[in-house]
């Protein structure tokens, strides 16, 4: 633009030179020429007279005079010229007057009117300038955004690229180890439990072997297997005098009239021939029997424990029968041997011991104590005084059991029932102050909340252990009285 006004200031000045020199030239004839005839003084500028000029060539012309025709056809071409327009336009009225130039002020004119258009244009093109610079601005804004965003999302994916190869990484390691642990642990922890479970399978089979026999020995009642000594007698007694001196399982024949039985005797213990009657060891058989059961006799008499005799007594009740029969065929002394839990041992001797028939309920007379243990059969519970101490004297009681109430117990009165409460069958006063044939206990004291019907219905001996302190051992022997010689 700037070049464009300069080219037009250019244009404009040439055009004023060309007409300042025409006018020097051309005479000043006519008013038509206007307001350009004269500058007025002002200041300074002061009008200054021309120089006077030099006198003209005169002398002879070295030419000779025109032909008069010329001179009257230029006479008639002045008188024939047109006044052309001084402004508007760049072409004259007629044609072959050729084409006008612009004056100066028909230029200014033209440039001013330009200028307006070029000004308006200008503005224009400022606004749409400015209207483009604040959208390149907010482009440029945008862009930048872009930049920050792309390079944000960068970092973000470059983070999380890192993130990824650690976890890969990680991931890498441990499947490794999983591999690792399944290539080699755990075949080697599988190999070690299929030896495991080889064992126990083994072990398994021969629990079912053992459990196949048991049951088959089940299958037919316990018998003793082991040889009886060819010595026999009508008791113990009878056979340590007869020679037999082992303890051990022995077959005796009381009477003609009863069937031969075996019964185990203890040919050591006071100098031997002891019929035992009765024995607990190891609670290896249920003392919690009928009237019948004990009136025929239950349990193991002995058993062969491979030495080829039967020398070892097992837990049994001989029988309320024979031991009436035994004890009727004269005058007998028991012994009655205990152990406790610590392996302690006290004993209890009465010289005189009888059992009377079943007619009378087995009535048991007792008498002429010795002993570590305590009187009990004769004298009841130490603990207790009066009327219930006497109610604990088994001296001359009537044999019970559970399904047979023969003590002193409310007599008649089915729910008073010494036996029921107490486990055992045993010649109960109201009730006892010994209980061999009771429950029982592993480990020795007991307590209410044990036994079945909150009584002391262990294996007691009152005046040694107490009534809540179960025995670990207990047997009873009978022997016919002899005085002590023999
Ligand atoms: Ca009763």
């Amino acid at each position: 633009m700037k070049l464009l006004l300069l080219l037009c200031l250019f244009v404009y000045s040439v055009h004023s030179q060309e007409y300042d020199d025409y006018s020097v030239v051309l005479p000043t004839s006519g008013d038509a020429l206007g307001p350009r005839a004269h500058r007025p003084s002002s200041g300074f500028d002061r009008y200054s007279p021309n120089q006077p000029a030099p006198p003209p060539i005169s002398g002879g012309s070295r030419y000779r005079g025109r032909p008069s025709t010329t001179s009257t056809d230029v006479t008639t071409e002045a008188q024939t010229k047109e006044v052309q327009p001084d402004a508007g336009g760049c072409t004259h009225l007629s044609e072959r007057m050729g084409v006008l130039c612009p004056t100066g002020c028909e230029l200014k004119s033209t440039i001013l009117k330009q200028e307006r258009n070029v000004k308006t244009a200008v503005s224009k093109l400022k606004d749409d300038v400015s209207e483009l610079s604040q959208s390149s601005n907010t482009i440029y804004r945008y862009v930048d955004g872009l930049s920050n965003a792309f390079r944000e999302r960068q970092r973000v994916s470059n983070e999380n690229g890192n993130v990824v190869g650690q976890y890969t990484n990680d991931l890498e390691g441990q499947h490794a180890f999983v591999k690792d642990t399944i290539d080699t642990t755990f075949p080697s922890n599988i190999r070690v439990l299929q030896g495991v479970l080889q064992s126990l399978r083994d072990k398994i089979q021969k629990l079912e072997t053992a459990i196949m026999s048991q049951r088959t020995k089940c299958d037919k009642p316990c018998t003793v297997s082991c040889p009886i000594p060819v010595v026999s007698g009508k008791e113990c007694e009878d056979i340590f005098r007869r020679g037999g001196d082992s303890s051990e399982m022995y077959l005796i024949q009381p009477d003609s009239f009863f069937q031969p039985y075996k019964v185990y005797c203890d040919m050591t213990t006071e100098k031997g021939g002891w019929t035992m009657i009765q024995n607990r060891q190891d609670g290896s058989v249920d003392f919690g029997r009928r009237w019948d059961s004990y009136r025929a006799g239950f349990g193991n008499i002995a058993s062969d424990t491979g030495k080829g005799f039967c020398h070892t007594p097992g837990e049994y009740w001989l029988g309320n029968d024979r031991i009436s029969q035994l004890t009727k065929m004269g005058p007998t002394e028991v012994i009655i041997e205990m152990t406790d839990w610590s392996g302690a041992k006290v004993q209890a001797m009465y010289q005189q011991f009888t059992v009377q028939g079943e007619s009378t309920g087995y009535v048991l007379s007792v008498g002429r104590y010795s002993g570590t243990a305590g009187d009990t059969l004769l004298q009841g519970a130490n603990e207790l005084v009066g009327e219930n101490r006497t109610m604990t004297i088994h001296n001359g009681m009537m044999f019970s059991t559970y399904d047979r109430d023969n003590d002193k117990w409310i007599p008649g009165d089915s729910s008073k029932q010494c036996s029921r409460e107490d486990g055992g069958g045993w010649w109960y006063n109201r009730c006892h102050s010994s209980n061999p044939n009771g429950r029982y206990y592993w480990g020795g004291p007991y307590t209410k909340d044990m036994a079945k019907h909150g009584t002391d219905d262990g294996i007691v001996w009152m005046n040694w252990k107490g009534s809540w302190y179960s025995l670990k051992a207990i047997s009873m022997k009978i022997r016919p009285f002899f005085g002590g010689a023999r």
